[in-house]
């Protein structure tokens, strides 16, 4: 059924779904009913993931933790399109009380704080208003953290915890104007229907600026890839940061507050930070550099259709592709490279379907001889923006962004 009918359709978990199990016996159960398993090829070894797909709505995914849920894609879902499909789009939620259950029918989004009048909208409400469309990447800030060097701590994804699609809904400013954001708001504060499973522990918020909230962009989104969104990924309502890592695009979103002082919420205050230094790249024991909150995405790309260990013949061009993004702007080139980067040759750029999504690229490099050769891809955006060579790297294993390479053996 589409959110496009005059409604959207009742959302219900299974009991013994596997979100719902007792989560002591959980791993073990669904490593018997297991399909595969991966091996993520972390530096810091602890690579081995079981691939399920006994999550609602989903198909089959790599399983980082089950409750609540870390789970992304194999990589081989990005050489597909640049659209991910709903059923491969990675799953994070910080809280265990993340909803296993939503009726769109009762559900209601306030908009209260320092506003002229509060709202309380139902989905048809919403749908009901005028329309916005964009593809946006999201991404989350820990994407690739698997491959930090040294390992640090946190959710260890590998290289899936990011998805483009299409969003559908609402612009966030028609929502806000609505209401009426009174003089002297300092910001705009988002939270879900995941409340916080102890009492004393912070509500998983986040804010943006007044004008960020008003700039046309940032969406309330019902449409995924123009379905209803899935359970996991924040059904029926999600907020939609184009440009913006993905932990700002608040799911199950039901609560906006206008404040009229700056957010000070552990999680827009304390937490997602990284050294404001350049590249937020520091050593490893480096100490007494400031930390920033970390905003907007910076550009990446990635071969998807070869990875470190494929054969290839050696001395005829190897046809690569993969995917870029330019993170808060465009993609302006795509480049690949034998030799680490001294030398540097242009791949061709697919179709454009919005500076925010994904963009495909094509191209192709001969590899000279028999033995292994490094083929590194650099994206840079169209802020004249550089993914650079040194491997970024902090403590908090927050947005990698250097140039990715993989190794070829050619024979
Ligand atoms: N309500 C709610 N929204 C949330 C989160 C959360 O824990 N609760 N996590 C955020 C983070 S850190 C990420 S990476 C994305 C993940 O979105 P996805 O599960 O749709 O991929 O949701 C964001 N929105
Ligand atoms: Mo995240």
């Amino acid at each position: 059924m589409s959110f496009t009918k005059d409604g959207v359709s009742r959302r219900r978990l299974l009991a013994g779904a596997a979100l719902l199990a007792a989560p002591a016996i959980l791993p073990r159960r669904l490593w018997a009913a297991d399909q595969s398993v991966v091996d993520l090829h972390s530096p810091s070894g602890n690579s081995l993931r079981q691939v399920s797909a006994a999550f609602p709505e989903k198909g089959p995914m790599i399983v980082h933790r089950t409750r609540p849920a870390w789970l992304e894609p194999r990589f081989e879902v990005f050489d597909k399109g640049v659209f991910t499909p709903n059923d491969q789009h990675y799953v994070s939620w910080h809280y265990q009380t993340f909803p296993t259950e939503v009726d769109p029918a009762q559900f209601t989004l306030a908009v209260r704080g320092h506003v002229e009048k509060t709202l309380s909208l139902s989905i048809k409400d919403l749908l009901a208003m005028p329309r916005i469309e964009l593809a946006a990447v999201s991404q989350c800030a820990g994407n690739s953290r698997l491959y930090f060097e040294p390992g640090v701590a946190g959710a260890p994804w590998a290289n899936g915890s990011m998805a483009n699609a299409m969003w559908t809904g609402v612009k966030l400013r028609h929502v806000l104007d609505l209401a009426g954001i009174k003089a002297g708001a300092q910001a705009v504060r988002f939270a879900g229907l995941d409340d916080p499973p102890v009492d004393g522990a912070p509500r998983f918020m986040k804010s943006l600026s007044v004008d960020h909230a008003r700039d046309g962009e940032v969406m309330l989104a019902f449409g995924m890839n123009r379905e209803q969104l899935p359970l996991l990924n924040g059904f029926p309502l999600r907020l939609v940061v184009p440009g913006w890592v993905a932990t700002y695009w608040i799911k199950a979103l039901n609560d906006i507050e206008v404040l009229d002082q700056p957010d000070t919420n552990y999680w827009t205050a304390k937490g997602y930070r990284f050294p404001n230094v350049p590249d937020h790249t520091v050593e490893p024991g480096q100490t007494g550099y400031d930390l920033v909150s970390i905003t907007k995405l910076f550009p990446r790309s990635f071969v998807t259709n070869l990875k470190t260990g494929d054969r290839v013949a050696a001395g005829k061009p190897v046809p690569l592709r993969g995917i870029a993004f330019g993170g808060d702007c465009g993609v302006a080139k795509v480049e690949l490279s034998l030799d680490g980067g001294q030398s540097w040759k242009a791949a061709r750029l697919g179709k454009d379907e919005g500076k925010y999504g994904f963009r495909r690229w094509e191209g192709d490099l001969a590899l000279p001889g028999a033995g292994t050769h490094a083929v590194s891809v650099r994206c840079t955006n169209t802020k004249g923006e550089a993914q650079p060579l040194k491997i970024t790297w902090n403590p908090q294993g927050y947005m990698r962004f250097n140039v990715e390479t993989i190794h070829l053996s050619a024979a």
